[in-house]
């Protein structure tokens, strides 16, 4: 038997995982809108840390200040009395029609100066909530033809995006660092950054790039055909791993956003074995949605599904790090010799083109 959930599990959800109301691009929404703050009390019943939010799915697009101030206070009364936090907070820089050609990289000068305005006001807000994260996931950084996007000069305006909201954060004295999401395709035909290596690179030209790490989610990578578990190590490796969105997908194909563990479970498993082995501290973040068959009842069974695919997964990896056979094994394939260094310690590159022991 496998334990509850609790606090210390680090688990959080966006509002929108479980507030997803389901519409698809065939069919109009099967669920009702949830309100975030019932969100923050059953995710507190459930057994999960944290609730993150895109500025939209709290303060409904073209609010004013009034019905502002007034989400924002029910959401922190309910923030302050199931002690709930929020690790990190994203901006809708996608659903409102002026974003159909993208936000940071809009061909629209207009729309990238709003756009930039849009993420600085809910930093502003998600540093006054006690978030440490804000991600950044470019849905509509993209094309769908090649004509359309000189990917040059919108590498350019990614860059100088990133950093001017990197300089916000350091000029306001935020205690938050930026996380970049990677996705290949959808809703673009094709997305710029689209895999956690493109990221890594592309962050490795920032000005500010000791603040700007990487937000990989897990279907965004099967949907490249990529092993997300090579990916997430890569971002371990270069201390670029600021959070992480668990959720299943089945391979190359439309963006499913299954239960952690569905799709792919020994990449599920191998993943929870890399992120416990490895000593990550940050949340387990589920971008989930429930499937659209599901009514409200069963969008939370859902949920709690998520945290105890992870916990199983998490007590199957214990069990197998421990287990003699399994470390006998890793032994015989030379798993732990890999560690050591190919040259012997001040071994020149002629030392060792001249040693034929090999
Ligand atoms: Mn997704």
């Amino acid at each position: 038997m496998v334990a509850d959930p609790t606090p210390d599990d680090r688990f959080s959800f966006g509002l929108w995982t479980v507030g997803w109301r389901a519409a698809d691009p065939f069919g109009d929404p099967t669920r009702p809108a949830l309100d975030p703050v019932d969100t923050v009390h059953r995710l507190a019943e459930i057994g999960a840390w944290g609730v993150t939010f895109h500025d939209d799915d709290l303060i409904p697009f073209g609010s004013d200040d009034a019905d502002r101030q007034r989400a924002v206070a029910r959401f922190r009364g309910a923030l302050e009395r199931t002690g709930l936090v929020v690790p990190m907070a994203t901006t809708n820089l996608f659903g409102h029609p002026v974003f159909r050609d993208g936000a940071l990289t809009s061909n629209d000068r207009e729309v990238r100066r709003f756009a930039l305005r849009k993420v600085m006001r809910n930093m502003d807000l998600a540093a006054e909530l006690g978030a440490t994260t804000y991600v950044l996931w470019g849905g509509r950084e993209g094309s769908e033809t090649d004509a359309a996007k000189d990917v040059r000069a919108a590498m350019d305006r990614y860059r100088e995006g990133i950093d001017t909201l990197a300089a916000y954060v350091t000029e306001q004295g935020y205690d938050l660092r930026l996380a970049l999401e990677p996705k290949p395709n959808e809703p673009r035909g094709d997305i710029l950054l689209p895999t956690i290596g493109h990221a890594l690179a592309f962050i490795s030209t920032l000005e500010h790039h000791e603040i700007v790490g990487v937000n990989p989610e897990v279907g965004h990578e099967q949907m490249a055909g990529l092993d997300v578990v090579h990916g997430v190590g890569q971002a371990l490796w270069q201390d670029k791993l600021f959070h992480i969105d668990l959720n299943g997908q089945r391979g190359p194909r439309y963006d499913q956003d299954l239960v952690f563990g569905h799709g792919d479970v020994l990449s599920a498993f191998f993943l929870v074995d890399l992120l416990e082995h490895e000593g990550y501290t940050g949340p387990r973040h589920f971008d989930f949605k429930p499937p659209r068959t599901e009514d409200v009842d069963g969008a939370w069974v859902a949920a709690e599904a998520n945290m105890r695919s992870y916990l199983l997964l998490r007590e199957r990896a214990r069990a197998f790090r421990a287990d003699p056979r399994v470390r006998e094994a890793l032994e015989a394939s030379r798993v732990p010799e890999l560690a050591r260094p190919t040259l012997a310690d001040g071994e020149t590159p002629a030392a060792l083109r001249a040693d034929t022991t090999a």
